[in-house]
């Protein structure tokens, strides 16, 4: 019976579960470079180069290893432009009597896939995805009866079941969290070390020329393309990271700095959410630095929690909360995103700074994410589905599993606080003390007033004002609702006036 085995652009792993049993004289294994995965949302330019080049990549080893491929390139002039299309004519070709695939990472594939049974008339397997620590079911077993989900005792069960920086039954260093010896801004003299970027093979060069020539007004640059596209230099990436930048990841982790879009952040994502890199075999490098005492455990465990944790963590709410999570908007939020998240043609210099490096790299850290862009969009009350879009669109490790949770849950508190226990709302003051953005701005991040006066500061208080009813209640937003009990009706007045004039008009440059 032949078998079609479709493997999808983030499932770039030999270990994938749709291999398993694999019998590579009869089987056939589709991979479609497809309009329709290509544009469904803007990608950035060096997302798709990525994307192709590392499926091309991967289909090339698989094809060594004897297995037959059907590879279909985005110009194949017979290309139908959807998975469903080409699996269709995979079957046609091949005389498919039944297809496996595994799991995908986003519902809207899912629900795809779930019709193919009934459409192609066959048996269709979709299998668990088992690159990951936590399965859905178990991650419905943890969340069972809990009305909020917190990520810090997801994580120590996690820690737990995988023994990972455990000494016995006690976290290593006697604490779960190493975080208060963390969250260091960057002290002059501390450099960021030079990051290993690759260079372009011919199968990345042909990407990148297919790429510019079909997706010219996608946001981003080309020339800079540096990602690894082979599983060996995601593996270089990687020892890198754990050779040059761990030791110092913990303490300059929300560090943010001009001209250094890296810092000691590992740039990995892409890597780990498209399968050249597996979540096990990358805690499991971090914790032997710290056994071999080459990273203190701040750092070690700083970086575990992230993947073991907030990574797994995410992705089970998505899962278990897909699809009404997506429709939730508790803040009511309804604004467009302003023109300046794609130009960076603001006067902030903060969103300018991180849209030019998102631009130029498909990359900002999570700081910037969350604290920079994510934190204006909050406190402006951009609509949840107009931000989530560009989140999905303009960083090279984005797919919806992982950033819808980040950016509906974490950023926009849009899911009236499942996710977190409060917004991560800030005025200027916090990118002032994390950054050196501040000094290069044409605003003043200590004026709380005047057109001048930093945009944050006037939003911040803007957004407490809108949002009273719903967040005054809330134990951990007390602090910022006690000034507000005590501010004069005439202040509360001037914010809302000013707050408004910067959201109706634009800001300095733009007006
Ligand atoms: P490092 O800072 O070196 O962290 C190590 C690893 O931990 C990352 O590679 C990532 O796999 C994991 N990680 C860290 N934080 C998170 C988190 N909050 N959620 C899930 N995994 C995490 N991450 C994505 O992989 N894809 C996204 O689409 C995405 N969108 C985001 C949107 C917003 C608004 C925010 C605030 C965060 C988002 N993140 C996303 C999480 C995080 O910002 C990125 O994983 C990280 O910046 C990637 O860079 P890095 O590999 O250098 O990470
Ligand atoms: C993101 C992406 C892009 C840009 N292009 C392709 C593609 O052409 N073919 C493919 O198989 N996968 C691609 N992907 C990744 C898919 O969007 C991803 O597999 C689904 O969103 C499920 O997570
Ligand atoms: Fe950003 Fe305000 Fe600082 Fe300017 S002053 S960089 S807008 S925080």
């Amino acid at each position: 019976m032949t078998t079609l085995r479709l493997i999808l652009g983030d499932q770039l792993t030999r270990e994938i579960s749709s291999l398993d049993g694999l019998d590579t004289k009869s089987d056939v294994i589709l991979m479609a470079e497809v309009m329709e995965e290509t544009t469904y949302v803007p990608h950035h330019k060096q997302k798709i180069a990525l994307i192709l080049s590392a499926m091309r990549h991967f289909a090339q080893s698989l094809s060594k290893e004897g297995m037959q491929i059907d590879y279909v390139k985005l110009d194949d002039p017979h290309n139908s432009g959807s998975f469903t299309g080409e699996v269709a004519r995979a079957i046609h070709k091949h005389k498919i009597k039944q297809i496996i695939v595994t799991e995908p990472g986003e519902w809207r594939v899912l629900e795809m896939m779930r019709d193919w049974s009934t459409l192609f008339s066959l048996p269709v397997e979709i299998r668990e995805d088992d690159r990951f620590f936590c399965t859905r079911g178990r991650f419905a077993r943890w969340a069972e009866g809990r009305k909020s989900f917190r990520m810090e005792f997801f994580y120590r069960e996690m820690r737990r079941e995988t023994n990972l920086l455990m000494e016995g039954d006690e976290p290593a260093g006697g604490q779960w969290n190493f975080d208060h010896d963390n969250r260091k801004s960057l002290p002059s003299g501390v450099k960021a070390p030079k990051r290993n970027r690759f260079t372009h093979d011919a199968v990345t060069k042909d990407v990148i020329t297919l790429v510019d020539k079909l997706f010219p007004n996608h946001i981003g640059q080309l020339e800079n393309f540096g990602w690894a596209v082979t599983r060996v230099d995601a593996l270089s990436a990687l020892h890198h990271f754990i050779k040059d930048c761990l030791p110092s990841f913990g303490d300059f982790q929300d560090a943010m700095k001009q001209g250094e879009p890296f810092l000691f952040h590992s740039i990995i994502a892409p890597y780990l959410n498209c399968g050249l890199l597996t979540p096990r075999e990358v805690c499991g490098a971090a914790e032997q630095a710290w056994k071999r005492g080459k990273a203190p455990l701040n750092a070690v465990e700083g970086f575990i929690r992230q993947i073991l944790g907030w990574r797994e963590y995410v992705r089970g709410i998505y899962w278990h909360q897909m699809p009404a999570y997506a429709q939730g908007n508790a803040l009511n939020a309804t604004r467009k995103l302003p023109e300046f998240f794609w130009t960076a043609k603001t006067a902030m210099n903060c969103i300018a700074q991180v849209v030019e490096e998102t631009k130029a790299n498909a990359y900002a850290h999570h700081i910037q994410r969350l604290m920079v862009t994510g934190n204006f969009a909050l406190l402006a009350g951009i609509a949840p589905a107009e931000i989530e879009a560009w989140y999905l669109a303009v960083y090279a490790d984005a797919y919806e599993w992982v950033e819808l949770p980040n950016v509906h849950g974490m950023v926009l508190f849009a899911d009236g606080g499942l996710l977190a226990s409060k917004p991560y709302a800030a005025s200027g003051a916090y990118i002032d003390r994390m950054s050196d953005y501040c000094k290069n701005c044409a605003y003043d991040v200590k004026a709380k007033s005047g057109e001048k006066s930093c945009p944050f500061n006037r939003l911040y208080w803007h957004f407490m004002i809108e949002n009273e009813a719903q967040l005054s209640k809330n134990p951990r937003m007390a602090m910022p609702y006690r000034t507000l009990a005590k501010m004069p009706a005439e202040r509360r007045a001037e914010i809302t006036r000013e707050a408004l004039a910067f959201l109706d008009n634009g800001d300095l440059e733009t007006e």
